[in-house]
């Protein structure tokens, strides 16, 4: 199978780190593929034409992260399994707080890769709000134990903190949050984190 990805994406991060986490190189390659483009390679295999797109050997092309993870999680055994299941709602919790997190993020960089004139002030102030306030139950949540185990959310986690430290720097995360910047910090030593980083972006 194989699993379209672009550097810069923390989404398709999460799947990417993933594959290195389960062992699943042998089974998995990873190809790279242009965003907003109608000349992308990914586009005969999914009409939606994001990232992470996983195509299984039968040519079924899986889209979003949490089923991408499903997919790979069912080629290892039930020990091994990065998405946590209902009898572990804190966990389960932790990965949607992030995914939340995350699209909230993508929205506000998205807004500042605009012409200036066509920003909306409004949805900036909105998302940087919102940054503030999950970062800040996030601190909290790593500073009582949470995230401990290496997840699907501590992936997620990762690969956010990711994003906000190399591509969208307008947002001072690290700020009174040492907890969250200590197991970043912590994270980078790992082969799924350390092959994976992505390219800075323009500093905003
Ligand atoms: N909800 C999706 C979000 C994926 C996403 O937005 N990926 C971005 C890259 S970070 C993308 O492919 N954008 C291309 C586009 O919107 O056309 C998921 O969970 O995978």
């Amino acid at each position: 199978m194989k699993l379209f990805h672009a550097p810069g994406s923390p989404y398709a991060r999460i799947a990417r780190m993933a594959v290195i986490e389960l062992g699943l190189q042998d089974r998995v390659a990873v190809e790279e593929a242009t965003l907003r483009d109608p000349a992308s390679v990914l586009l005969p295999f999914n009409p939606v034409g994001r990232v992470p797109t996983l195509v299984l050997d039968d040519g079924t092309a899986i889209t979003e992260t949490t089923p991408v993870l499903m997919v790979l999680d069912a080629l290892v055994p039930a020990g091994q399994r990065l998405l946590p299941g209902a009898d572990r709602p804190r966990a389960l919790a932790a990965y949607g707080r992030v995914l939340g997190m995350m699209d909230g993020i993508a929205v506000w960089n998205r807004e500042l890769r605009r012409p200036e004139h066509e920003r909306s002030p409004g949805v900036i102030a909105l998302e940087a709000l919102r940054a503030v306030r999950v970062a800040d139950a996030l601190e909290r949540d790593v500073a009582t134990g949470g995230f401990a185990q290496r997840d699907a959310a501590w992936l997620a986690l990762v690969a956010l903190l990711g994003y906000c430290e190399r591509r969208h720097t307008v947002f001072a995360w690290r700020l009174a949050r040492p907890s969250l910047a200590a197991l970043f910090d912590a994270a980078q030593r790992r082969a799924s984190v350390a092959q994976t980083v992505p390219p800075a972006g323009p500093a905003r």
